[in-house]
């Protein structure tokens, strides 16, 4: 955190992205005016890094309260109880919201990178709403910027034409740009009718950051075999047109030590609350999945693996609960909708079958606040992440973080980045049911003493690897870029 203080001072620092950190929903009956922390894992890790190093956040506007609280300049100051930076909200038409952000980023890109047999959806329509609506970032970045020569730091495959776009306007900015979801092979990325464009956007980068080296070596390659471009495998940079963008592996945290609110209540509390709360008695065994209701996540596949169980393990029928919190998200998209009733159907036909005085499977589909997500961590015997493909998944790092009682048992999808940072997990195949029920009978089988150096092995690496670090290095190598190109170019 020091470093985000020290170095950044003074710096001209903007983020962008497209989901705002604070959501202002409506006013209350006492005046005051609910706001909301949206369920994302960009918001997440880079919420704590802009408390510490101030600046701007542009966003785009989504609350029904949002228009009330801006100034001017569609500026409001943020946290609401401490403010330290400024958020500056960007409208977007719903035409514009239709086309650039459900159609083309998520319809076309997100099915795209992630591996989960979902087809991606291509409309020329949607392109062209990404573009403008890049373009009106864009503009907002040179709007807000106060020097010639900012560090913009680019969040997300919303944005792949931005980091061009800014470097033609502010040639001396340092564009950070980091991609939180997975980059495919080259084979599967040049299915998309504008691969070119998207390499050629994401290359007005100074630096490009994926969670593994996994997803660089594979951004490398999509370079390499679709543009005319200079790829250095020994530095890992590309260079085309006299631009040099170094491609590095950044992978993302949380914060560390978790934030007070979150661990504060006693984990007996939180096993007595969460188990009375939702009607289950005192001592139910619960394991815990968190989620954006999202097909990527493969909260299907773990509802199968829970469904084994209880075939193989009998036992366990009435003795065990799955609880599955499922963020709402994205839902005017078709897929998404036939995804939640898949979802709903499947957990009904288990309970149909496996519950006894206490159901199989609790889902509950609701946004729920950061603290009462904290708490059925800590009221977990096992935390189960079976994500079919996912950039990194902080839902693992949140689990161990929340469990300073050194108890509890995550099982992790080996197609998460956190798999390759948290070996000491149970490490499965989420398409493998058997393993996947394996592996929760063997998690509510395990010895406290294997459960307590499990978790301390984990503890230790993301105290250590937290977000302040992953941020950190980014900037640091920023800095570094940055005072390199100010020397003369013949020092002689
Ligand atoms: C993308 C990449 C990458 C969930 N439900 C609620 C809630 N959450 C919070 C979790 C966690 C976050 O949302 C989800 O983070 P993930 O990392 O699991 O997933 P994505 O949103 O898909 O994030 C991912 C991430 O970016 C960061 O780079 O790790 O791979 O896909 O923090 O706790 N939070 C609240 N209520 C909920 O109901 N408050």
């Amino acid at each position: 955190r020091a470093i985000l203080h020290g170095d950044l001072r003074g710096e001209d620092v903007i983020v962008v992205s497209n989901r705002e950190p604070y959501i202002h929903q409506y006013r209350r009956a006492d005046g005051g005016i609910e706001v909301q922390r949206p369920a994302s894992g960009l918001v997440t890790a880079l919420e704590p890094v802009m408390r510490a190093c101030s600046g701007v956040w542009i966003a785009t506007g989504s609350g029904s309260a949002d228009r009330a609280v801006v100034d001017a300049n569609d500026r409001v100051a943020v946290p609401p109880e401490r403010p330290s930076y400024q958020l500056r909200r960007i409208w977007l038409s719903p035409e514009e919201e239709a086309g650039y952000y459900y159609g083309f980023a998520n319809e076309g890109l997100w099915p795209l990178c992630h591996i989960a047999h979902v087809r991606p959806t291509f409309r020329s329509g949607d392109w062209a709403h990404y573009l403008a609506a890049n373009r009106r970032f864009a503009e907002a970045v040179v709007r807000e910027a106060k020097t010639d020569d900012p560090i913009v730091l680019v969040q997300d495959y919303h944005f792949a034409l931005l980091p061009r776009m800014i470097h033609e306007s502010l040639p001396d900015a340092t564009v950070i740009t980091f991609w939180h979801i997975p980059w495919p092979n080259p084979e599967s990325f040049a299915i998309c009718p504008w691969a070119l464009e998207i390499l050629n956007g994401l290359l007005g980068s100074n630096i490009l950051g994926f969670h593994t080296q996994f997803h660089c070596n594979n951004f490398v390659d999509t370079v390499d075999r679709l543009i005319e471009a200079r790829v250095d495998r020994e530095t890992f940079t590309v260079s085309q047109g006299g631009k040099l963008t170094a491609v590095r592996r950044y992978p993302i945290s949380i914060a560390w030590p978790p934030v007070e609110d979150m661990v504060g209540k006693p984990v007996a509390d939180c096993r007595h609350d969460v188990r009375a709360g939702n009607g289950l008695p005192p001592g139910q065994l619960i394991g815990i999945g968190v989620d954006r209701l999202d097909y990527t996540k493969g909260i299907i596949e773990r509802f199968l693996a829970v469904e084994r169980l209880f075939e193989l393990n009998p036992q366990r029928i009435g003795q065990f609960t799955f609880i599955q919190i499922a963020a709402p998200s994205r839902s005017s998209i078709d897929e998404y909708r036939h995804h939640e009733e898949a979802v709903n159907a499947l957990a009904a036909r288990i309970n149909a079958r496996f519950s006894g005085p206490a159901p199989a499977i609790l889902l509950k589909v609701e946004h729920h606040e950061a603290a009462r997500v904290y708490e059925y961590y800590r009221a977990a015997e096992v935390c189960f992440v079976g994500s079919l493909h996912d950039g990194m998944n902080l839902v693992a790092k949140e689990f161990v973080a929340a469990r300073d009682d050194e108890r509890g048992v995550l099982v992790l999808s080996q197609f998460t980045g956190a798999a390759r940072e948290l070996p000491e997990a149970l490490v499965v195949n989420p398409y493998d049911v058997d393993q996947c029920a394996a592996a929760l009978e063997l998690a509510l089988a395990m010895p406290p003493e294997e459960q307590g150096d499990r978790m301390r092995l984990m503890r230790r690496l993301i105290s250590e690897f937290n977000v302040y670090r992953w941020a950190g290095r980014m900037l640091l190598d920023a800095a570094l870029m940055r005072r390199r190109s100010k020397l003369p170019d013949n020092p002689v």
